[in-house]
């Protein structure tokens, strides 16, 4: 792991930014605190701070059975449910090292955080796309030669004894049951890597963000000062639990921290979720601009009050302004932009910034240790108000992915710096205006596709000549995608043939395109790439 200087560590340490907690202690803190408290509930569950911590307890005394200990990688793909939490504080107790796969990746994206990071461990549930027993079968035929383990999660009556012998079953938590301690000699301390976040990535493979425990806790302790949270706030989680930003931009986390109340959705149809808004009295809400925007859709036609409701976050793309102004006025709240990233540095506008600043821009750093930068095409800075690209280091942005030099070499400067990939500009007060990308990344609703890497399993096809995958403007989700197809024999195949391919290739469910198209040929660049406008 890419590590940051010693002289600036100590600076994070001395200004108090990084402490001596880790994820695992910062739940034992909690459950002293805030015990009897809700801390999380699920469709089916409903856990105290004393519960959740004592099932962490539980469950690490199991994995610590198993062999899983201080530094050893687990895939963790479990969907919105209270054993996401479990399983990843269980983790964190023992000095496992959760990776954190959404519930959408498939199995290509698996076996390649296999192939990465080599996993001792796969622990996963359903997802709203996998059932149960097709994904018993997922982790029965993965290839990750490291693996030792792989469980599977259910609700105990989906589940059959029929699973193959490499396959645990792991029936739901039952929260009366939990009663060891883990008796662990190595314990983690705060600045190892406590787990792997996924970038979206611009290349074909997947890139893993090694976050220590000492830095995140500091980026969840900013986030929850500047959202102003109480333990009577109630956070309803739509979004995929494990992602950055609904852990960590307040998140669960931040949540958690101020003793708060977790509430986990099973999807975000707005129907759902906006009367769930009203039966659990939420006071803040995280979402991307693609869901903001159906759910101001069933609001109109709705008119539902909201009378808790502080804060609707929008981030993971660009909110448009109108957008945003009809949000506020549709759930009588205060938007909050949340530009942010896997990597480190997050922004937020200020609960009390006025109304200009909430719809216009992306927000303000968390941290006055956050270092902003924005650079021209040869990398010299520039001044206020100029949009270029956006570099960024400080106390919770990472030095370096997960074993993979390449993408250091070509993502961060030998100063340090992270080349975000954004074009922004910053004003005289800091706050950030995204204006584009440098990046080939498509931003599909907040959902990150590499066009790179669906071109490449298009190629793989031997009925496909030729491919070129592009964003094109989408009203709901901002981008979708479009692949252009060009095949052997004319009229051989149909879009649904390419997105069948696709899909038993094992891509994620998100990656799959919006829209084909059949070409004769593509248009291509001077130097005879696929041309992608
Ligand atoms: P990742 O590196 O996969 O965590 O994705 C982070 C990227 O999402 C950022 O670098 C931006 O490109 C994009 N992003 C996140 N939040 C916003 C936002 N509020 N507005 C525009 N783009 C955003
Ligand atoms: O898009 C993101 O990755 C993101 C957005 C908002 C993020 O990681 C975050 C806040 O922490």
């Amino acid at each position: 792991m890419t590590r940051w200087p010693e002289s600036t560590a100590r600076e994070y340490r001395e200004l108090g930014y990084w402490t001596d907690e880790t994820l695992g202690g910062f739940l034992r803190e909690r459950a002293r605190e805030y015990g009897p408290r809700t801390a999380v509930r699920d469709h089916r569950a409903e856990l105290t701070y004393t519960q959740l911590d004592a099932a962490a307890d539980s469950t690490a005394t199991r994995l610590h059975g198993l062999g899983v200990s201080k530094g050893d990688r687990v895939i963790v793909q479990i969907d919105n449910r209270v054993e996401l939490y479990i399983v990843q504080f269980a983790l964190f107790r023992i000095g496992g090292v959760p990776i954190f796969a959404l519930p959408s990746h498939g199995q290509l994206e698996v076996e390649q955080f296999c192939q990465i990071a080599e996993p001792v461990m796969i622990i996963s549930s359903s997802t709203p796309q996998v059932s149960e027993k097709e994904r018993v079968a997922h982790l029965a035929d993965l290839s990750g030669d490291s693996l030792r383990s792989r469980i599977m999660i259910g609700d105990a009556d989906g589940l059959t004894d029929e699973a193959p012998d490499n396959v645990q079953l792991w029936p739901a938590f039952d929260p009366s049951e939990c009663d060891d301690v883990p008796s662990v000699d190595d314990v983690p301390t705060s600045e190892d890597l406590a787990f792997l976040q996924l970038s979206g990535g611009s290349t074909g493979i997947p890139k893993l963000i090694p976050r220590t425990h000492a830095d995140y806790l500091y980026s969840v302790r900013g986030s929850a000062v500047i959202c102003e949270l109480t333990e009577h706030d109630v956070m309803l989680v739509p979004l995929p639990a494990a992602h950055n930003y609904p852990y960590s931009s307040p998140g669960a986390l931040g949540i958690w921290h101020a003793g708060g109340e977790v509430v986990l959705a099973k999807r975000p149809d707005p129907d759902a979720c906006l009367s769930q808004m009203v039966e659990t009295g939420t006071t803040i809400v995280p979402l991307v601009p693609a869901i903001a925007h159906m759910w101001l859709m069933a609001q109109e036609m709705e008119k539902r009050q909201y009378p808790r409701l502080r804060i609707l976050q929008v981030g993971g793309a660009k909110l448009s302004r109108d957008v945003a102004q009809s949000l506020e006025r549709a759930f009588d709240t205060t938007v909050q932009q949340v530009f942010g990233m896997a990597e480190g540095l997050v922004n937020y506008t200020r609960l009390d910034d006025d109304e200009e600043t909430r719809v216009a821009t992306q927000g303000l750093r968390i941290s006055p240790h956050d270092e902003v930068k924005v650079v021209d095409d040869n990398g010299n800075d520039l001044p206020a108000g100029q949009s270029g690209h956006l570099l960024t280091r400080g106390p919770y942005t990472i030095r370096g992915y997960y074993r993979n030099p390449a993408a250091n070499r070509s993502s961060f400067t030998p100063e340090g710096w992270y080349r975000t990939g954004d074009l922004v500009s910053v004003d005289d007060r800091g706050y950030i205006t995204v204006t584009g990308r440098a990046k080939s990344v498509i931003n599909r609703g907040g959902e990150k596709v590499a066009p790179e890497e669906i071109e490449f399993h298009l190629h793989a096809d031997p009925r496909v000549l030729d491919a070129v995958v592009v964003g094109v403007p989408d009203e709901i989700l901002g981008e979708r995608t479009r692949a252009t197809v060009v095949p052997r024999e004319k009229g051989s195949m149909t879009s649904r043939d390419v997105r069948t391919w696709l899909r038993e290739r094992g891509l994620a469910s998100f990656k799959l395109p919006d829209q084909v198209r059949f070409a004769d040929e593509l248009e291509r660049t001077a130097v005879g790439k696929n041309q992608r406008t």
